[in-house]
């Protein structure tokens, strides 16, 4: 794919970097390093990257955002929603899906397998078994007494403190300058049953555009998927903008959109665009990510409209 006619017009010539690089949400360095060991490989993808990186927290079971050791919905039950999105605009994507530990190669293999992009629920579960994975509890013993404490109030605040977020999107670029992302996550803790978050919509809480950049985000799910974050990131991008001010845009889009409850939520942006620059932004304090470009490491405290 070259460079579009929009983007031309733009004064979009996305120099290509064709310098491996890895950025993931939060301080998922480790997961970062596994996609890194991916993309130094000789004809190392970055999809393959990306899919490799993000099974490092959804197989940890200290990790209560993500996969085997999320905290549960409110009746207990851990539910994994997550997507994947590659260099030919292909995507794949499951949610609510129970029982199977790495939800990211399910979602893959929903790209590659089917003619469609989501699965849900127990759809999903049987694609995923008929796949050749295996049925797992994921529910850890810390987790479930979580649960327990949390059932004595019941109380559901959608308030997300910056403290629980481990939810892992993380985009890379490979040497053939081609750019995938992933995105992966038990969700909310504590969400209704059947509730869904950003995290697997394509556009919400992952977006790839191979011409331009890539997006992922965390957070406050509902936020994303009401203004469609990551694909308005990369649109700002195609505009010409770089990645840090892409995601600052999108943070300020997305208070703009909630005016009277902005300040008790988190959002998390990060992009990377073609010519392998790099930025992130959030609306609280605390939110980091991690970057792994050419073998140096990062861990990088995002500027925030709080201050
Ligand atoms: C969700 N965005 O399901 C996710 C939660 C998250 O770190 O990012 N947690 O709303």
């Amino acid at each position: 794919m070259g460079t579009g006619i929009l983007g031309r017009r733009l004064g979009w010539a996305a120099p290509a970097s064709n310098k491996p690089l890895v950025i993931a949400t939060w301080n998922n360095m480790n997961a970062c390093q596994v996609a890194h060991a991916v993309l130094e490989k000789e004809g190392g993808k970055a999809l393959d990257a990306v899919e490799a990186g993000v099974q490092i927290p959804e197989g940890d079971p200290n990790d209560r955002s993500v996969g085997y050791g999320g905290r549960p919905d409110r009746e207990g039950k851990v539910t994994l929603d997550s997507c994947i999105m590659d260099e030919k605009g292909r995507c794949g994507s499951v949610v609510f899906l129970e029982e199977i530990k790495h939800p990211v190669k399910v979602a893959r293999l929903v790209m590659e397998k089917t003619p469609h992009v989501i699965l849900a629920g127990e759809g999903a579960q049987q694609f995923a078994l008929k796949n050749g994975f295996e049925r797992e509890n994921l529910l850890t013993e810390a987790s479930r007494k979580d649960w327990q404490e949390w059932l004595k109030k019941s109380e559901y605040k959608p308030v997300i403190n910056i403290e629980n977020h481990d939810t892992i999107g993380m985009l890379a670029q490979d040497s053939n300058s081609d750019l995938s992302g992933a995105c992966t996550t038990s969700g909310a803790a504590f969400k209704m049953r059947g509730r869904v978050g950003d995290s697997p919509i394509i556009g919400a809480g992952l977006y790839v555009d191979n011409e331009v950049g890539a997006a992922t985000g965390t957070g406050l799910g509902e936020a994303l998927l009401r203004t469609v974050g990551c694909f308005l990131v990369v649109e700002f991008m195609r505009q010409g903008y770089s990645p840090q001010k892409a995601c600052e845009m999108g943070v300020k889009r997305i208070i703009d959109h909630h005016p009277d409850t902005w300040n008790d939520f988190q959002i998390g942006l990060i992009a990377i665009d073609k010519a392998g620059n790099y930025g992130g932004y959030s609306i609280q304090p605390g939110f980091t990510y991690a970057v792994i470009r050419e073998g140096r490491e990062r861990l990088v405290k995002v500027p925030s409209y709080k201050g």
